[in-house]
């Protein structure tokens, strides 16, 4: 029997658990008692993770349609020379510009990195991942505010906090260890959140702030105003560490409380004892998660959250900071490694300087480096459309269910000429639309490192082989990049393991905020993970450690920006033809995005519905005559579908709300986005109701 440790890959909390396997097999899993994340916890998701390795919907070769359309199993061999072949001849014809890859936060850094080099670099593509549909905003929020996409709290501050203010974020329900070691370790701290919805989260707060959707700017803003006024400021601070500071004071003056109410359906009092509770504790913190990173004004709207952190007591303090929570396992690494916004370690394409940096450390030529960041998801789909891209790769996501406004998915594969499709498993709406479907390992049969919410690298450990016939994601791109002839240009023998291209990040790592060159690959596994940065030579006294302790931004000149903007309109409000607000999101802790890796645990089965439904208020139900289980059809201008009713406390009237994981609210969301992140608008749209 073998013990082996490895980290969850479902959510960014980063929980290790500990595999037995006995003959190769998995026999148990369980929560590491001794690591500071989960302290012996784990939610459904990773108590089940072995599930995912079921072979209900995987298949053991690479598959190619045929001219029947019909998916045919291939060798490996064939399968790399005719990626190969498709992929250089519509370079050769359609030039640089008509290759793209779609990735995700949800595989090892390692594997990101190698995929960046290969498509950015060996081929010119484009290249961007589900991570903008999730964490954009916060990465340009931090990146403008800070100076660097610098998430700066450890998980240790929601147990040190005295205030936990959450803003759009369902820790209950999507970040569930961290949650529950809140309610049990800081049983003191006051919890209160904003969320139009009355959440788990929010039945177990202090405080539930009904926000009505998206008006968290002018909420906030009035906020600042109010805290300002009162002088609940920390006057040194600002002066010393920060910028803008006086233009925002100005600009925050017009939000007034006499428009508050009508504005964000807050009431006066709330904000004025919210402002007296932000002045009273001594520790206050801000959460930010999805209701806040997908909207049409998300990166201002995180800025709000960060100016009245940087404004207020305790920046850089534990217990405190404008903290926002990331989604997936390994999003943060997608974030800085994965050369689709940044370069490696967040290194600039526009800089030469750090072009030559890098060209030097992998020995490739400066002219493979883009000079630019990737264009966003939005455009790529788009550009497939319009023939701009012909080709396309997709490594573990399923766009075809999470992308808004999903409509402009269907036939994606009569509109490439050749689209790749790599995951765990063959049938997932989007490899459907593959023209060659590539088999590839879960994250229990490969090894790496993933980066959590906190900035905490942790060994992924391979706890059993893949299935004969399965490749690891790290295996398939390095066999595609040799074949595709790139090995001498883009020194492939460098990177022939992930512990290599671990110990070249590393390296590129050096002298950047996010500087990792104090990291061993080998004992960094079995380990308590290790926050970067972490610097050669430096020695690991706390297991948890914040930035800007010492209030040193990475801005120019050190300090920090409060960044503000006036207010955008609505892009459309209720009215007869549609006179709901529709909310979209996740539905349980055990359900995880387009259900691919969950639906094969059995518990899953049983506590969750298998279709869809739409939840509504007891009012709204009681209008419209409506029952729970009667079959309604939502429409929106995107859309419609037929969808069964739930009818509860959740809602509050004038809104509903569909999850994210059954193919459905995205045949109903706009195709509308954060100007500056690119982030998309999921979580409004007006939606008409209609009983079948
Ligand atoms: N079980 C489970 N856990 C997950 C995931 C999963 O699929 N399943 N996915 C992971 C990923 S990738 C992510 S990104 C995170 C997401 O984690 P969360 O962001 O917590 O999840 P969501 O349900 O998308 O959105 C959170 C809340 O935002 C609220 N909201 C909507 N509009 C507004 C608004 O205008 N203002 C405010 N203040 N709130 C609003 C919604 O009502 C919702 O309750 O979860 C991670 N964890
Ligand atoms: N309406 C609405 N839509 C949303 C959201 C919302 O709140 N509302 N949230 C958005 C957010 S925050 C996110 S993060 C996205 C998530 O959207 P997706 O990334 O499309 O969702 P997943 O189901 O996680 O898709 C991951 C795919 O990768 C596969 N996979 C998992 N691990 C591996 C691996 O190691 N290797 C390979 N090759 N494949 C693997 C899985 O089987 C699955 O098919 O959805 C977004 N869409
Ligand atoms: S809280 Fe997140 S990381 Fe922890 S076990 Fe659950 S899904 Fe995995
Ligand atoms: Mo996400």
């Amino acid at each position: 029997m073998e013990n082996i440790q490895t980290t969850c890959s479902f959510c960014a909390t980063g929980c290790n658990l500990i595999f037995q396997v006995e003959n190769k097999e998995i026999i148990s899993c369980k929560p590491l008692e001794t690591y500071p994340v989960n302290k012996g916890l784990a939610c459904i998701k990773g108590r089940n993770l072995a599930y995912e390795n079921s072979m209900k919907y995987r298949c053991t070769s690479p598959l190619l349609r045929d001219n029947n359309g019909i998916m045919q199993p291939i060798s490996w061999e064939d399968a790399y020379e005719i990626i190969a072949k498709k992929i250089l001849n519509i370079n050769e014809t359609y030039g640089r510009g008509s290759l793209a890859f779609l990735s995700t936060g949800q595989i090892p850094v390692e594997e990101m990195a190698l995929l960046g080099l290969v498509g950015r670099f060996g081929l010119g593509m484009e290249g961007d991942g589900n991570t903008r549909l999730c964490m954009a905003t916060a990465a340009v929020a931090y990146n403008q505010s800070f100076g660097f996409d610098a998430p700066a709290y450890s998980w240790e501050d929601l147990m040190t906090t005295d205030l936990a203010i959450f803003i759009g974020a369902n820790p209950a329900i999507s970040h569930p260890v961290p949650w529950w070691r809140l309610k049990k370790e800081n049983p003191n701290a006051e919890i209160i959140v904003i969320d139009p919805r009355y959440t788990d989260t929010a039945k177990s707060a202090h405080k539930w702030l009904p926000i009505k959707p998206k008006a968290d700017l002018i909420f906030l803003y009035t906020l600042a105003n109010y805290l300002i006024a009162k002088d609940y400021i920390d006057h040194d601070f600002i002066v010393n560490h920060t910028d803008n500071f006086d233009d925002f004071k100005k600009f925050v003056t017009k939000f007034s409380l006499d428009e508050l109410e009508k504005n964000t359906s807050i009431k006066k009092d709330e904000l004025l004892s919210l402002a007296e509770d932000i002045h009273n504790k001594k520790k206050v913190s801000f959460w930010w998660t999805m209701g806040v990173n997908q909207s049409f004004e998300a990166t201002r709207t995180a800025q709000a959250i960060i100016n009245i952190s940087l404004m207020i007591k305790g920046f850089g303090e534990h217990g405190t900071g404008a903290n926002s929570i990331t989604g997936q396992c390994n999003a943060m690494g997608s974030r800085l490694y994965s050369v689709e916004t940044c370069l490696y370690a967040g290194r600039k394409f526009n800089l030469l300087e750090d072009r030559k940096t890098i060209s030097k450390i992998l020995e490739i030529d400066d002219s493979l480096i883009p000079t630019r960041a990737t264009l966003p998801f939005d455009q790529i789909i788009s550009n497939m459309k319009t023939k701009k891209i012909r080709g396309l790769w997709i490594v573990a996501t399923n766009p075809v269910v999470s992308f808004p406004h999903n409509k402009i998915m269907e036939n994606l594969n009569s509109a490439a000429d050749f689209i790749v499709v790599q995951d765990i498993y063959y049938d997932t709406e989007t490899a459907k639309q593959a023209h060659l479907f590539l088999p590839a390992s879960t994250s229990l049969e490969k090894e790496g490192t993933f980066i959590n919410s906190e900035r905490r690298f942790s060994a992924v450990q391979k706890v059993v082989d893949p299935p004969k016939g399965v490749k690891t994601d790290y295996e398939i791109i390095l066999e595609i990049g040799k074949a595709l002839g790139l090995n001498d240009k883009l020194k492939l023998d460098k990177w022939a393991t992930p512990k290599d291209a671990f110990n070249l990040l590393r390296e590129l790592s050096k002298g950047m905020p996010c500087d990792f060159t104090g990291i061993d690959y080998n004992k960094l596994k079995n380990s308590n993970g290790i926050q970067w940065p972490f610097r050669e030579e430096e020695i690991l006294i706390d297991n948890s450690r914040n930035l800007f302790s010492d209030n040193n931004f990475y801005t120019e000149d050190h300090r920090a920006k409060f960044i503000f903007e006036n207010i955008t309109s609505y892009p459309e409000l209720p009215d007869i033809q549609y006179p709901f607000i529709l909310i979209t999101g996740r539905g349980g802790v055990g359900l995880w995005h387009t259900l691919t890796r969950t639906r094969n645990i059995p518990m899953v089965e049983h506590m969750y519905p298998h279709e869809d439904y739409v939840l509504i208020s007891f009012e709204d139900a009681k209008k419209l005559e409506l029952k729970n289980e009667d079959e309604v059809i939502l429409t929106s201008k995107n859309g419609s579908c037929n969808i069964k009713v739930t009818i509860n406390d959740v809602m509050t009237p004038g809104q509903v709300f569909v999850s994210m994981h059954y193919n459905v609210a995205n045949k109903l969301t706009d195709a509308l986005y954060d100007p500056y992140s690119k982030e998309p608008s999921y979580k409004y749209a007006t939606v008409s109701i209609k009983k079948v």
